[in-house]
């Protein structure tokens, strides 16, 4: 029978990356690229530049809120260029291929599951810890059709709005953005670190890596952050273990670099806070596929929408 393939591409709110993937879920070619102000655009020549005569349909992983059934993105807080459009409609006009989309986190989840960390469970939880923090749910194998929008869950009730529109949103509270956030913040008042040398006072060049090798080399501040960060990440995963007690929790993402101080922290305080049961089933583990994930899972779109429309 002859080889299908399919595109898969994971648009995230600062790289994109596209790949070439066999049923069989060899990734044949992938390229990344940044994500530019002019996204479609960036999509497009994306799949221009790794098209394959036989593909059977082209998947996309988008950060933001989809709408899987009609193909729009209905928001999206780091792609405002393709909100509201009906990005599958405008994709199939070119290539003439069935076109699929969902969320960028919840496309991760289905990639693992495929070929990564998820393999061995039935019923996961994966959380991408980045700029923002998004999660995909895996639940009896399958792909959860929800938003899973879990770095939008309120783990503070009195604080400052998120850009969602809720308050005390985990994801600025444990993200990338948080941790710089806070380390500008600090830096501002004047605070002792080792991070003023390496941005050479201007904070606004500061990137999480900074943060983390700042703290291997023992600033207090940058382990304050890293912990701070880890501990409400940990509230956040309490929260999912108590709601889902999933058999793992699967973490993928920049931070994941950060494991020993940040996600250390975290499942400390998770287990501080969930039920003592819950929390000695779960497994929390990396990511294997990492940057992949994203590119493997939007394929596997196109194969289970396409093996579920013949049957
Ligand atoms: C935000 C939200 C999620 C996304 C997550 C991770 C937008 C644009 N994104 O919480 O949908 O999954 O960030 O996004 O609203 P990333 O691009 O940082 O991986
Ligand atoms: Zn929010």
């Amino acid at each position: 029978m002859m080889k299908r393939y399919a595109i898969g591409i994971d648009i995230g709110g600062t790289n994109l990356r596209a790949g070439l993937v066999s049923e069989e879920g060899e990734i044949v070619r992938k390229i990344k690229k940044p994500t530019t102000e002019k996204v479609f655009e960036s999509i497009t020549e994306a799949i221009e530049e790794i098209r394959h005569d036989e593909i059977v349909g082209i998947g996309l992983g988008v950060a933001g809120l989809i709408d899987r059934e009609t193909g729009r993105v209905l928001v999206s807080s780091s792609l405002h260029a393709i909100e509201g459009m009906n990005l599958v409609d405008e994709i199939k006009k070119i290539f003439n291929v069935p076109v699929f989309i969902e969320n960028d986190a919840n496309i991760a989840a289905l990639g693992e599951k495929i070929g990564g960390a998820g393999r061995g469970f039935r019923n996961f939880v994966l959380l991408t810890l980045g700029t923002g923090i998004g999660g995909g749910i895996i639940y009896q194998d399958k792909l959860l059709n929800v938003p899973a929008e879990i770095g939008h869950m309120s783990i503070k009730s009195d604080t400052e709005k998120c850009q969602c529109g809720n308050i005390g949103c985990l994801e600025n509270y444990a993200s990338a953005r948080a941790m710089v956030t806070n380390a500008v913040a600090m830096l501002e008042k004047g605070k002792e670190s080792l991070l003023t040398e390496c941005c050479k006072g201007s904070f606004y060049k500061l990137t999480p890596e900074d943060i983390y090798s700042a703290a291997l080399d023992g600033d207090n501040l940058s382990r304050d952050i890293l912990r701070d960060a880890g501990k409400n990440l940990g509230v956040g995963l309490a929260n999912i273990i108590n709601m889902l007690s999933p058999e793992a929790i699967i973490l993928t993402g920049g931070l994941i670099g950060a494991w020993n101080i940040y996600v250390q922290e975290a499942i400390k305080e998770a287990s501080r806070r969930a039920f003592k049961h819950l929390f000695n089933s779960v497994k929390i583990i990396r990511s294997s596929l990492v940057d992949d994930a994203g590119i493997v899972g939007a394929a596997y779109l196109v194969f289970n929408e396409l093996s579920r429309d013949t049957c």
